[in-house]
């Protein structure tokens, strides 16, 4: 078998997505998720420029070798792009290897470790008593496991709690960049504030889960998860930026707040240490990001000799494809812990046919051939891409800051 030709499809179905179609000289083809938010055309050029005049003609069989080729052959190595170009074809090549041996992809990954995957999904509110009364309905729903985000009162709304930035509803599609106000000291004593009430309103067997997304120092989390502790919260997510991984020691020193991070990283050498050194408990790269199911899939089974567990993440912008790949795998490796899941918009899924499907607080892979996820490129040809941004963080005193 041969690779024939591959295609890159940019469509925006309520946000953009950049997926891969490699087809090959018997027929097969394969799908992959190469989308990185509001970085879309750089993959694109990566591809079409430079990636797949090098694949065609190839042997789409030989996986780990057109890795390994993409990775160590281009000389500059890891990255957003350079990774998001090779998850892409990766998670095409595992469609297709999959299909070629008529079997699901968790099959060829080993097998079925349990039968639903654990979820969770996102709350954001203006106020406490309003995030509080969307995690009651999210409960009611059947959900298990809840992110909950709440805004700074006095301040305009931050990511994941008011309308403009509510990925949920599909609203970070922004032609320029919203700058959002943050203060670690309002938002300090405020969250501990948010957990009490949800304790005392839905209990204690839902998990409960709060995203800091890289604002604190590790003192400041530290403190946070000190704070936190009464609450028994499932995770803390991204409480420091993780260039200092060594940082990370001293919010062990202080915590048992358990940690989750990672949804930035791109290889297995962005988290080695927090790994090795079990500073994290959840490592949360996902397929599209972190060198497609080759990548992931090492991280994985390099964590699980640590006790860290896998939390793939999957918001909006992680397309149904890198979902569909992360779900298999979720499905087959022994340190699964939780997979994020924000739902998507009806365009997106009509763009996507799936056989992935939701069940209360668990999602399942469905029993179809690779992992899945097709694209219905009549439906993307009526989605053309549109420039769009995520936003960005300034203290009150306009200092950037990470968000
Ligand atoms: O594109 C980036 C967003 O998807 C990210 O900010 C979402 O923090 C996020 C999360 O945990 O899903
Ligand atoms: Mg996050």
């Amino acid at each position: 078998m041969k690779i024939k030709d591959i295609k890159v499809i940019v469509a925006s179905p309520g946000r953009n997505f950049v997926t891969v179609k490699i087809i090959t000289d018997e027929g097969l083809y394969g799908i992959g998720d190469a989308t990185v938010n509001g970085r879309e055309k750089a993959v694109v050029s990566y591809l079409v420029d430079h990636v797949i005049p090098c694949l065609i003609g190839r042997d789409p069989m030989q996986i780990e070798d057109i890795w390994q080729y993409l990775y160590k052959g281009a000389y500059w190595r890891r990255g957003p792009i350079t990774m998001a170009a090779i998850s892409g074809i990766d998670i095409a090549l595992w469609d297709i290897k999959a299909k070629a041996a008529n079997m699901p992809l968790y099959q060829l990954l080993g097998g079925s470790s349990r039968e639903r995957i654990m979820i969770y999904q996102h709350v954001g509110g203006l106020d406490i008593n309003e995030v509080v009364e969307g995690v009651v309905r999210l409960k009611e729903r059947g959900l298990v496991a809840i992110r909950a985000q709440v805004s700074i009162p006095g301040l305009p709304p931050i990511y994941g709690t008011g309308p403009s930035t509510d990925q949920s509803a599909g609203g970070m599609i922004q032609a320029r960049p919203v700058e959002e106000v943050w203060s670690t000291h309002k938002y300090m004593p405020l969250v501990p504030k948010l957990f009490e009430k949800l304790r005392d309103t839905v209990g204690w067997d839902l998990h409960l889960l709060h995203d800091v997304h890289h604002r604190l120092t590790p003192i400041e989390a530290a403190r946070l998860g000190k704070d936190l502790e009464p609450f028994r919260l499932f995770w803390l997510e991204d409480p420091v930026p993780a260039e200092l991984q060594e940082g990370f020691r001293l919010i062990r020193q202080h915590t048992t707040q358990p940690i989750a991070l990672g949804e930035i990283f791109n290889t297995i050498w962005d988290c080695q240490q927090l790994i090795a050194e079990q500073l994290i408990d959840y490592i949360r790269v996902t397929s599209v990001h972190a060198g497609g199911v080759t990548g992931i899939k090492r991280i994985f089974d390099f964590a699980s000799i640590y006790h860290v567990r896998s939390a793939c993440h999957g918001p909006m912008d992680v397309s149904p494809v890198a979902m569909g790949a992360n779900l298999h795998v979720d499905r087959a490796i022994p340190n699964f812990g939780i997979q994020e899941y924000s739902g998507y918009l009806e365009e997106t899924h009509a763009m996507f046919p799936h056989a992935f499907a939701q069940s209360g607080g668990y999602l399942t892979t469905g029993e179809a051939i690779g992992h899945g996820v097709d694209i219905d490129e009549k439906i993307a040809a009526k989605y053309p891409y549109e420039a769009a941004y995520l936003p960005v963080a300034r203290a009150e005193d306009g200092t950037m800051w990470s968000w």
